[in-house]
């Protein structure tokens, strides 16, 4: 017989777990169910493998997709069947835009239970299908191979979204002996004429260059403002980054505002703009009497290091920079204002101060704060100490407090901050209690202004100036107001709620003593 399970077996789940560990996957992100349970005992027993409970679905993709920014290299998650990974889909959403290395592990029925239809039965193939590269794993004998392959799509490059389907029998039955080969997580070095031809575009017209993907380290911003000095071309930056390094000691370029009128007219001049590791810059949406496209009519696009093709952006920036013979040293770098506390309400303005002056060096700031992680980006993010930025890279919101979750854990020697919007902090706030089972370094600052803010405006927007009781009930986060506080310490999390400079001050001056989670809710005034 192969279908009893037996513990201790070398199983199909065994060389599945062990064949990815040695492959380079060192975390399992899970909420399983039945159809893992083989799985689940295997990883009792392959030392290496962290497995960590996320309470939700979203809050295991959204952490796997923090781990994998931080280090290059995949989580896993484990999931339970169809309904399972639908859950976790909108984090894996952004982590496909984020171009984030993860490998899903879907368990499904057994081959012979899914002729009956069985309540859980659904099209798994499906749902895998919408973010990415996937596989149904046919047979025992498979699971090592197809572990292989799974965790080398996910590192592509581009890295990507790798599902693969696990029948429970497949998993529960004997199965192959391990592989152990470990992918490469290296980038592509770009095509050797593109710093050349770029350049020409560079020298002639009114050129812009857009940056993005791997094009914003230090290294790669450090060589755009080399060119730009050489050029005096504009530089801009994506609008949402999926990793950006930032801070005082770095040259500071402006983001693609996120609305089209302002991008359009920042990009009116531009006769040429040239792509460093970014997409062409479109519209998040489209709105009416407005264009999709930011570029202006007739400007040429080119790409330098294109990044679905997994071209090393930094590096094509510095060949560029060497192909102009641009002087090296940038500066005049910039110096973090001290922080004043006076006893003043916080606006999202203050606020953005106060984490400029408390942002430790080295930190990574996980920015889901929405229209206040607008403010922090443009005018507080580049005084801050040097630091890595996350950002919300498809716009599926929820995706925060589960990056910063992966995140601290993939670097526990940095502090991570969970800079977040109080509504979309709401779509996965259990990972609150990961993070406190987990001992991780992330501070949580909460901007609570307790509205759906950025819809509001969009409905200023489309000239609603006095919105009626119905628009009004479904932007504001009143009737009842949501406590915080309250909620981080049933997850286990200590936590803070202020409302003034001095308390946020005192609050940040708290946080930064200790070891472990905790949250500080800074309620808004505007
Ligand atoms: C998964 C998902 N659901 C809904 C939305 C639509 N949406 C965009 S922003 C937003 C709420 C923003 O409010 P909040 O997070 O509190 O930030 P604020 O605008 O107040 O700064 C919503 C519901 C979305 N982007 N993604």
């Amino acid at each position: 017989m192969t279908d009893t399970s037996m513990p201790h077996m070398k199983t199909g789940a065994l060389g599945l777990v062990e064949t990815a560990l040695s492959a380079g996957v060192e975390v399992c992100f899970a909420n399983p169910g039945t159809t893992e349970m083989p799985i689940v005992e295997v990883l009792d027993r392959v030392p290496g493998m962290r497995v960590v409970l996320g309470l939700f679905e979203g809050v295991c993709t959204g952490a796997a997709d923090g781990w994998a920014r931080m280090t290059g290299r995949p989580a896993a998650t484990l999931l339970h069947l169809g309904p399972g990974l639908a859950n976790g889909l909108a984090n894996l959403h952004n982590a496909r835009r984020a171009r984030s290395p993860v490998v899903n592990w879907i368990g499904d029925h057994a081959r012979r239970h899914l002729v009956c239809d069985a309540p859980l039965t659904s099209d798994i193939a499906a749902l895998a299908a919408s973010v990415g590269w996937m596989r149904t794993v046919r047979s025992p004998d498979e699971m090592g191979e197809a572990s292989l392959a799974a965790v080398a799509a996910a590192l592509g490059p581009p890295g990507r979204v790798a599902t693969l389907i696990l029948p429970a029998d497949c998993q529960w039955a004997p199965g192959p002996e391990p592989l152990f080969t470990r992918p490469s997580t290296a980038l592509r070095e770009p095509p050797g004429s593109a710093p050349r031809e770029a350049a020409l575009l560079l020298r002639g017209g009114r050129a812009g260059i857009l940056l993005g993907g791997s094009a914003l380290t230090a290294r790669g911003l450090r060589a755009a403002a080399r060119v730009a000095a050489a050029t005096a071309c504009k530089v801009w930056v994506e609008t949402f980054p999926a990793r950006q390094e930032c801070g005082r000691h770095l040259p500071f370029f402006p983001a693609i505002p996120y609305f089209p009128e302002q991008a359009v007219a920042e990009l009116a001049d531009l006769t040429t703009l040239v792509l460093a590791g970014a997409r062409e810059p479109v519209a998040f949406f489209s709105w009416p009497g407005q264009p999709s496209r930011f570029a202006p009519e007739g400007a040429a696009l080119f790409s330098l290091a294109d990044p679905d093709a997994g071209f090393d952006a930094t590096l094509a920036l510095e060949t560029l920079a060497q192909e102009m013979e641009a002087p090296d040293g940038v500066g005049p770098l910039r110096t973090t204002p001290a922080f004043m506390p006076a006893g003043r309400p916080l606006t999202p303005d203050i606020l953005c101060r106060a984490l400029a002056a408390f942002t430790p060096e080295n930190a990574i700031v996980v920015n889901e704060a929405v229209t206040t992680g607008f403010t922090w980006n443009a005018e507080h993010a580049s005084k801050a100490a040097p630091h890595t930025m996350l950002f919300v890279t498809g716009g599926a919101i929820g995706q925060g407090l589960p990056n910063a979750l992966g995140a601290a854990l993939a670097c526990p020697e940095r502090r991570v901050i969970a800079f977040q919007a109080d509504g979309s902090g709401l779509y996965t706030l259990q990972a609150l209690w990961s993070m406190a089972r987990e001992s991780a370094d992330v501070t949580v600052v909460i901007c609570a202004n307790r509205r759906y803010r950025i819809l509001q405006a969009e409905l200023a927007r489309a000239g609603v100036t006095e919105p009626g009781p119905r628009a009004q009930a479904l932007t504001a986060l009143t009737d009842p107001v949501i406590h915080w506080a309250e909620l981080a310490k049933g997850f286990g999390v200590p936590a803070f709620s202020v409302g003034t400079d001095s308390e946020l001050a005192d609050a940040f001056m708290r946080a930064s003593d200790r070891r472990g989670p905790c949250l500080i809710e800074a309620v808004l005034t505007a």
